[in-house]
C-alpha cells in the first residue's frame, strides 16, 4: 500500500509554503503541545514503543526503548540531555536537510516532546557544517520558538523548562557517529567512543544522552497526535511507519518523498521518480540505504520492499533510506572504488584495522578499476574486508568493507574480466 496525501507528516517537505512558526501552527505543528506533554513522560515513551518507530538514522533501534534506557530519576544532580544528529553526511542521504530547510518546526516541538518524555534538561541539535543556510532556518526557528514561549522556561505553557541548542560541525563524516558528535559537542576531537557504555548510561559530558536522528524526532508529535495504531499501519510488523526515502542516480526523477515503509523498489521510482533511465532493463544494480550498505542488483532489488527486513533478505540495508540508482552505463567497479576512498578519507584513523585497512582496501579497488591486478587478489580483498568488519570502534569499518563485499559478491565476472583484459581497460578507464 502506497501512501495518500492526507497520511503524510512531512506537509511542507517541498518548500511550498512558509517554514515559520505561524505557518506551522496552521499546519497543525505546536497545536496544544501542553496537552500531548500532559499525558506524562511514560505514557509517551509507551506510545513510541506502541508505534513501532525505529531510528532514521541508519541503525534502525526501536526508538521508544532507546528513550527507555534513560534514568528516570537524575543521580547526584546530574542533568540528561537528547542529541539530534543533524550531521547528515552519508553519501545519498538527503532528507534530513528538507527538513530543516522546509518544516523546522517540526523538529523543534519533537525535541520538546521527546527530551520531556526522557527526562533531558535540553536538546543539542548538531547541524552539518556545510548546512550553511539551514543553519540559518535552524537558528531562526529556535529563536521564534523562544519569543512564543515554546522553549524555554515552562515550555509551551508545559510547566517543563526546556532548552534548545543548535551546534554547527566541520565538516568531518565521522561526527555523524553518536559518540564522535558528543567528543565534538564536548569540543573535542571528533573521535567516536567504545561502546558499552551506550550514551544512554554515559554521554556528553558523562550525564546520560540519547542521540536521535533528525526524522526521528520529527516524527514523534504527529505520531502522538494521530496515534501510535495510525503510525504502524503503515509498513508491516517490525517495518511501521512512514519514511522519507531519497533517489539519486540513475531515474528520471531523482527526488525525497514521503511513502509508506515497505514500498516495493519498483513501485517508488515508478511512481515518484518518472522510472529508471532506458527503462526498467537498463538497471544495473542499486545501493538501497545510503552508501554504507552493500548493493542490491537489478533482479534482486525491483519487488524488494523497502524496509529493515526486506533488504537484510537481499543481503544489504535499509540504512538511511537512500536509495543510490545505476544503470548500465555505471562503471560498477569504479563507483565502488570511489566510495572506498570516502571511507578511506573520513576514517578518524585511531584504530588500526580502519586505519590502515581502508586505505589498503581503497588501493587494491583501484588496482582492481584499472585492471592492474591478479584475480588472487579479488579472494585477499575479500578477506581483508572481513579482517575490517566488526573489529572496529565504530561502524565505519564496517561501512567500508560491505559495498566491497557487495561489489566482489555481485560482480566478481565482471572483476576478472578487466584483469584478463587489463590494457584495454586501463585505457578506457583514464
Ligand atoms: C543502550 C544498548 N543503547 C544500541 C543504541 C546506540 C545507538 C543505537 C544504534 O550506527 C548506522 C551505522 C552506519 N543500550 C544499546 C543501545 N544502543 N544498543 O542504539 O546503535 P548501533 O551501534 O547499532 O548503530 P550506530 O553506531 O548508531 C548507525 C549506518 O547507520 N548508516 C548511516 C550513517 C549516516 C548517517 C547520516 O549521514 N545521517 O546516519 C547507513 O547505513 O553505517 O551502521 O544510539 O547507542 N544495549
Ligand atoms: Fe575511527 Fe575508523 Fe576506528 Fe571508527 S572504525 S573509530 S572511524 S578508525
Amino acid at each position: 500500500m502506497s501512501l495518500a496525501d492526507k497520511d503524510r507528516i512531512f506537509t511542507n517537505l517541498y518548500g511550498y509554503q512558509d517554514w515559520g512558526l505561524k505557518a506551522a501552527q496552521t499546519r497543525g505543528d505546536w497545536d496544544d503541545t501542553k496537552t500531548l506533554m500532559a499525558r506524562g513522560q511514560d505514557a509517551i515513551i509507551d506510545e513510541i514503543k506502541e508505534s513501532g518507530l525505529r531510528g532514521r538514522g541508519g541503525a534502525g533501534f526501536p526508538t521508544g526503548m532507546k528513550w527507555s534506557f534513560m534514568p528516570k530519576e537524575s543521580k547526584d544532580g546530574r542533568p540528561s540531555f537528547l542529541v539530534i544528529n543533524a550531521d547528515e553526511s552519508e553519501p545519498g542521504s538527503c532528507k534530513d536537510r528538507e527538513i530543516i530547510r522546509h518544516d523546522p518546526h517540526k523538529l523543534i516541538e519533537g525535541a520538546l516532546v521527546a527530551g520531556y518524555a526522557m527526562r533531558a534538561r535540553a536538546a543539542y541539535i548538531y547541524i552539518r557544517g556545510e548546512f550553511i543556510r539551514e543553519a540559518e532556518t535552524l537558528f531562526k526557528a529556535v529563536a521564534e520558538a523562544y519569543d512564543a514561549g515554546l522553549l524555554g522556561k515552562n515550555a509551551a505553557g508545559s510547566g517543563y523548562d526546556f532548552d534548545v541548542f543548535v551546534h554547527r560541525g566541520a565538516g568531518a563524516y565521522i561526527c555523524g557517529e553518536e559518540t564522535a558528535m558528543i567528543e565534538s559537542l564536548e569540543g573535542k576531537k571528533g573521535q567516536p567512543r567504545l561502546k558499552p557504555p551506550f550514551p544512554a548510561g554515559a554521554g556528553l559530558y558523562g550525564c546520560p544522552t540519547t542521540v536521535n536522528n533528525v526524522e526521528s524526532i520529527a516524527v514523534v508529535p504527529t505520531i502522538l497526535r494521530r496515534g501510535a495504531s495510525w503510525f504502524a499501519s503503515f509498513g508491516r510488523p517490525n517495518n511501521a511507519g512512514t519514511k522519507l526515502f531519497q533517489i539519486s542516480g540513475h531515474v528520471n526523477r531523482p527526488c525525497v518523498v514521503e511513502e509508506a515503509m515497505s514500498i516495493p523498489f519498483g513501485e517508488l521510482i515508478e511512481k515518484h521518480c518518472g522510472g529508471i533511465i532506458g527503462g526498467r532493463d537498463n538497471l544495473l544494480a542499486v545501493i538501497p540505504g545510503g552508501s554504507s550498505v552493500p548493493l542490491v542488483p537489478a533482479d534482486q532489488i525491483w519487488d524488494c520492499p523497502m524496509d529493515f527486513d526486506g533488504l537484510k533478505e537481499v543481503g544489504s540495508g535499509l540504512g538511511t533510506a537512500a536509495a543510490i540508482v545505476m544503470d548500465k552505463s555505471t562503471d560498477i567497479v569504479r563507483a565502488i572504488s570511489r566510495i572506498s576512498y570516502f571511507y578511506k578519507h573520513e576514517s578518524c584513523g585511531q584504530c588500526t584495522p580502519c586505519r590502515e585497512g581502508v586505505g589498503w582496501m581503497w588501493r587494491v579497488m583501484e588496482r582492481l578499476r584499472t585492471g592492474d591486478a591478479h584475480v588472487e587478489e579479488i579472494d585477499m580483498l575479500h578477506q581483508v574486508t572481513k579482517q575490517v568488519e566488526g573489529h572496529t570502534i565504530c561502524a565505519l569499518g564496517d561501512a567500508a568493507a560491505w559495498p566491497i563485499q557487495g561489489l566482489i559478491k555481485h560482480f566478481r565476472p565482471e572483476i576478472e574480466r578487466r584483469i584478463a583484459e587489463a590494457g584495454n581497460i586501463a585505457e578506457a578507464a583514464e
